[in-house]
C-alpha cells in the first residue's frame, strides 16, 4: 500500500485512482476548512460531474441506513462501486448516529469498492450543504459510480442538501402521525422517490393510502402548472420495503435507474448537476463577501441600529458602499 501524499499534486492523483486513504484527507481538509482542501478540489473537480447522487431522507429511525445498506449489496451486484456520506446533523461530536450507520453498514467496509464517511456539520449555517457537496465531488472524483447521502429530514438544512442530489428518496414509515405531517409539509415536494419502510409494521395500508393521497395531491398541482412541463414527466413511483430483511431492494434500484435514464433523457441530469454547482457556487460567494464586509464593519453602526437612529436597510447599503468604496480604490 503506497502511503497518502502530503501535497497536493500526488494526492490528487491518489484520488483519481481511488485511493481511500487519500479522499478521507482531503474530506477532512475541506470539512475542517483547511486551505489545501479547496487546493485540491480545483485539480479534481474537472474529473467530477459522472456520478448518480441519490439523497435519502425521512423520519429519524425510519431505517434509512438499514435501507441504504441493502441498497449498496444490490448495486454492487449491478457492478457498480458505491460511495455513502450519511450526515449526522444533531451531533458532531458524539457521533451517535455515525456510531449506528457503521455498525448497520459494517458488512461493507472490507469492501473496497464501497466507501462510508460520515460529516458532522461543525455548527454554521449552510454548512451541511456545503460539506456534504465537497464530500460528493471528492467520492465523484475517486469514481464511485453511485453516491447515496443520507439525512434525517427534519431540517431545512437537511432537505436541502439531498434536494440537491439528482434523485431524491423519502422513506416513510407505519403509524408515526406527527411525522408524517412532517414529510407533507416539507419532503412531497422534493422527492422523486418514495418508500414505505417497516412495511411488516401495523398500520402499513394506512400509511401507503396517505401517501398515495399526498402524490395523487402532489400530481394534480404539477399538472395545473404548466411552466415546467417536463418535470411532470415522471411520476413519483411509491414503493413498500422491509429494509431489515431486505425485502423491496430491487425494486427500489430499478427505480432510481428508471429515474436516472430518466434524467438523462431529459436532460434534466445535467440540469440538476447544474443547480447544485450554482447553488454551491453562491454560497461561497455570499460567505466570502459576508466575511469581507464584517471584517471592516464599523462596531458602532450596530448601536446605531439599536438606538433606532439608522434603520437596517440603510445600515446594510452604507456598509455595502463602503466595502465597494473599499474595493475599487
Ligand atoms: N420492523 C422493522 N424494523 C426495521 C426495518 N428497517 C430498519 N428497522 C429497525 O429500525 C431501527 C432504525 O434503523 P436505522 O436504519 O438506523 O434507521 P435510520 O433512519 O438510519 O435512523 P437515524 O439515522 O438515526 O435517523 C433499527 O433498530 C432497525 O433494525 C424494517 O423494515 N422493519
Ligand atoms: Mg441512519
Amino acid at each position: 500500500m503506497t502511503a497518502i501524499a502530503d501535497n497536493i499534486n500526488d494526492l490528487s492523483r491518489q484520488i483519481l485512482a481511488g485511493n481511500i486513504g487519500a479522499g478521507a484527507r482531503a474530506i477532512r481538509w475541506l470539512d475542517d476548512g483547511d486551505p489545501r482542501g479547496a487546493d485540491v478540489l480545483s485539480l479534481i473537480f474537472p474529473h467530477t460531474g459522472r456520478a448518480h447522487l441519490i439523497g435519502i431522507t425521512g423520519p429519524p429511525g425510519a431505517g434509512k441506513s438499514s435501507l441504504t445498506n441493502t441498497l449498496i449489496t444490490e448495486q454492487r451486484r449491478r457492478g457498480r462501486r458505491v460511495g455513502v456520506i450519511a450526515i449526522d446533523p444533531s451531533s458532531p461530536f458524539t457521533g451517535g448516529a455515525i456510531l449506528g450507520d457503521r455498525v448497520r453498514m459494517a458488512q461493507h467496509t472490507v469492501d473496497p469498492d464501497v466507501f462510508i464517511r460520515s460529516i458532522g456539520t461543525r455548527g454554521q449555517a449552510g454548512g451541511l450543504s456545503r460539506s456534504s457537496h465537497d464530500a460528493c465531488l471528492v467520492l465523484d472524483a475517486m469514481n464511485y459510480d453511485v453516491i447515496f447521502v443520507e439525512t434525517v429530514g427534519v431540517g431545512q438544512d437537511e432537505i436541502d442538501v439531498v434536494a440537491l442530489a439528482h434523485t431524491t428518496l423519502i422513506i416513510g414509515v407505519p403509524g408515526l402521525g406527527d411525522e408524517v405531517q412532517a414529510v407533507k409539509a416539507g419532503l412531497m415536494e422534493a422527492g422523486d422517490i418514495f418508500v414505505i419502510n417497516k412495511a411488516d409494521r401495523d398500520g402499513y395500508d394506512d400509511t401507503y393510502r396517505q401517501f398515495e393521497l399526498m402524490l395523487h395531491l402532489r400530481a394534480e398541482s404539477v399538472s395545473r402548472n404548466e411552466i415546467d412541463k417536463t418535470a411532470s414527466a415522471w411520476s413519483p413511483p411509491l414503493l413498500r420495503a422491509v429494509a431489515k430483511r431486505a425485502e423491496g431492494t430491487v425494486e427500489i434500484v430499478d427505480a432510481t435507474d428508471a429515474h436516472r435514464e430518466y434524467l438523462q433523457n431529459s436532460g434534466h441530469f445535467v440540469k440538476r448537476s447544474s443547480h447544485r454547482e450554482r447553488e454551491q457556487f453562491i454560497c461561497l460567494l455570499r460567505e466570502a463577501v459576508v466575511d469581507e464586509i464584517m471584517e471592516g464593519m464599523d462596531e458602532d453602526i450596530l448601536n446605531s441600529i439599536l438606538r433606532r437612529e439608522i434603520d437596517p436597510y440603510t445600515a446594510a447599503s452604507h456598509e455595502l458602499a463602503r466595502w465597494r468604496g473599499n474595493t475599487t480604490s
